[in-house]
């Protein structure tokens, strides 16, 4: 257990874990990128949501990541599934910006117990768009969110400006392989990139499995029992999806996946 961080996240909200990923596994979240935007030629890069995973073993291999789920343990316990990842992937010159909002008012869980992980893949800095915290906000209640016409922020919808005291914003600044974890209720964001350098991360929304994803149509396209054991009647998840030369990313290890399996209801 990693007190220091924990401590740090139970007062602001938020926690900054260093070099938890080795350079050969990001390297290959890079790669990843690149394969998915290929394959999804129509999509901007900071629109790489969790429905292209249902059938990516890579992606499921790396939110499964034990040094990931390790982290992801110390706040939610060690039965733990995932709700949703993305990869928020912001270009040189127009990378959109991310308004200020609050994860928890965008997702159908009940109850909110979750937290996310942000994988640095790229640096992140203030000069290329990374994330922003207004630490202690975790306390305030989740708000409705307002709808941004216009296109040109990631989300689409942000919080009222009213509401926000941006001047108390801390910017998480990251380098590949670094981990920054967020409470669902904090108040956060990002600018937009107008550097030379690429920002890219990917953002991984961990569940107990006792929080139940609610939908219509279960299971829901990123449900996947990642660690410990499903508790029966709250989540259906999905197999862990195996690797087909040719039809997805190859990465190392991809000739002996899946492992073998426990029970995914
Ligand atoms: O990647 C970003 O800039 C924002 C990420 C975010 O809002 C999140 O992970 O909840």
């Amino acid at each position: 257990m990693s007190r220091i961080e924990k401590a740090q996240y139970d007062q602001d909200g938020y926690a900054i874990y260093r070099d938890v990923i080795d350079a050969g596994l990001v390297q290959e979240a890079s790669a990843h990128v690149d394969w998915l935007l290929q394959q999804n030629p129509g999509l901007r890069p900071e629109q790489l949501h969790n429905n292209l995973m249902t059938h990516d073993p890579f992606w499921v291999r790396l939110v499964a990541d034990r040094r990931l789920l390790d982290i992801a343990a110390e706040y939610i316990g060690d039965d733990v599934a995932l709700f949703a990842s993305h990869y928020i992937c912001k270009p040189p010159g127009d990378g959109q910006p991310v308004l200020w909002h609050q994860d928890g008012s965008y997702w159908p869980l009940e109850p909110m117990d979750v937290v996310t992980l942000w994988l640095a893949v790229d640096p992140s800095l203030p000069e290329n768009g990374c994330m922003r915290v207004i630490p202690g906000t975790q306390h305030m209640d989740l708000q409705q969110m307002h709808a941004t016409p216009g296109g040109g922020n990631v989300l689409g919808s942000a919080m009222e400006d009213d509401k926000v005291d941006a001047d108390r914003a801390l910017d998480l600044e990251l380098q590949p392989g670094d981990v920054s974890v967020h409470h669902p209720n904090i108040v956060h964001g990002s600018n937009a990139n107008t550097s030379t350098t690429r920002r890219c991360g990917l953002t991984i929304r961990y569940i107990p499995t006792s929080t139940r994803i609610v939908t219509d149509n279960p299971p829901f396209p990123s449900a996947f029992l990642l660690r410990g054991q499903a508790m029966p009647g709250i989540n259906e998840y999905l197999p862990w999806p195996p690797y087909r030369a040719g039809d997805h990313m190859p990465f190392a290890g991809c000739q002996v996946w899946p492992p073998p399996q426990r029970s995914t209801h």
